[in-house]
């Protein structure tokens, strides 16, 4: 089966992804809002639970694969990217999605985010950005804002935040998007054309915890976030790169960058096709074929 072909084969209503475990998140929580959108989107697209995987590393916002019908896996702290890579190279029909937090994506797996953008994995990443370390109680992660009293630094910090956007943009991300977790319906859609895409599809949402990021909160997001202009050209990465730089201090939500460019996968094709049509990548057979 092809990738193409995993879209519009059941009808399933967006509850009916809803796998036997419910959510054990805080009340208020805005990853409720992303589980949603994602239910929302594969319904949409009519895929087979047994045609999609998501994969996480630990915090809060990684135990979202949990409560999606599907194949699922919990890996260690920041190490999703890497699981979700082979398993999308082993299996290039499955959709493959990683859901995870900030800490897990920038702090300890931030040596796999550059990676996965540049090598141009076919896979989407959704990140659900609350600025915090949530799972264990408040520390600063790289999202975190200076001004923001974390757990290990109840004065503020001493450093300034990494913005994802512009991470992405720089690393060669084929498909990047950013949203609020209240604002369920764009959510959606962009994640619903994150998996559509082919390439590595980057979905930044801010997902507000209300119980350790007490400046980071739903209203904060709300007044932070600005629709991107309807002129917004999103194949122009000059355009991306200018609104991505919030010249007027706000953060653009919708689709900011989208780019066809071939994939990992495509490339690991062409390069058993070159020594020889094995489908099986066949280490020694490329060895052979390029050391003299
Ligand atoms: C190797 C390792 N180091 C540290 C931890 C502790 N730890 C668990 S989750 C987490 C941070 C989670 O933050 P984030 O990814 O932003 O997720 P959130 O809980 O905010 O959704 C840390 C440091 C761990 N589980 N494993
Ligand atoms: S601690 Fe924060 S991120 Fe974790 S479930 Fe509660 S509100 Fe959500
Ligand atoms: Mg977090």
């Amino acid at each position: 089966m092809s990738r193409a072909e995993i879209f519009n084969n059941i009808e399933m209503k967006p509850k009916e992804y809803k796998s036997e475990v419910s959510p054990v998140w805080c009340p208020g929580c805005g990853d409720y809002g992303v589980l949603n959108s994602t239910y929302r989107a594969l319904s949409e697209l009519g895929i087979h639970p047994k045609d999609f995987v998501s994969v996480s590393g630990i915090g809060c916002s990684s135990r979202l694969p949990y409560f999606v019908k599907g194949y699922k896996m919990h890996t260690l702290h920041g190490r999703a990217g890497a699981v979700a890579t082979g398993t999308q190279l082993a299996n290039p029909s499955l959709s493959v999605m990683v859901a995870g937090g900030d800490g897990d994506g920038f702090s300890i797996g931030g040596g796999h985010m550059p990676h996965m953008a540049r090598k141009n994995v076919d896979m989407v990443y959704v990140l659900m950005d609350n600025g915090i370390y949530g799972l264990t109680k408040g520390q600063s992660s790289p999202t975190t804002r200076k001004e923001m009293p974390a757990y290990i630094t109840p004065y503020g910090g001493v450093e300034e935040p990494l913005d994802p956007v512009m991470y992405m943009l720089t690393y060669g991300a084929t498909y990047v998007a950013q949203a609020f977790a209240g604002n369920p319906k764009m959510c959606a859609a962009l994640i619903k054309g994150a998996i559509e895409h082919k390439g590595f599809a980057y979905v930044n949402i801010f997902s507000q915890c209300p119980t350790f990021n007490k400046i980071d909160t739903a209203k904060y997001y709300r007044g932070l976030v600005e629709d991107l202009s309807e002129d917004h050209d999103p194949t122009d990465m000059d355009q991306a790169i200018a609104v991505a730089r919030r010249p007027n201090g706000k953060a653009p939500v919708g689709l900011i960058y989208k780019e066809d460019r071939y994939t990992l996968c495509d490339e690991m094709k062409r390069l058993v096709d070159l020594v020889g049509g094995s489908p099986d990548y066949d280490t020694q057979k490329i060895i052979d074929a390029h050391i003299p």
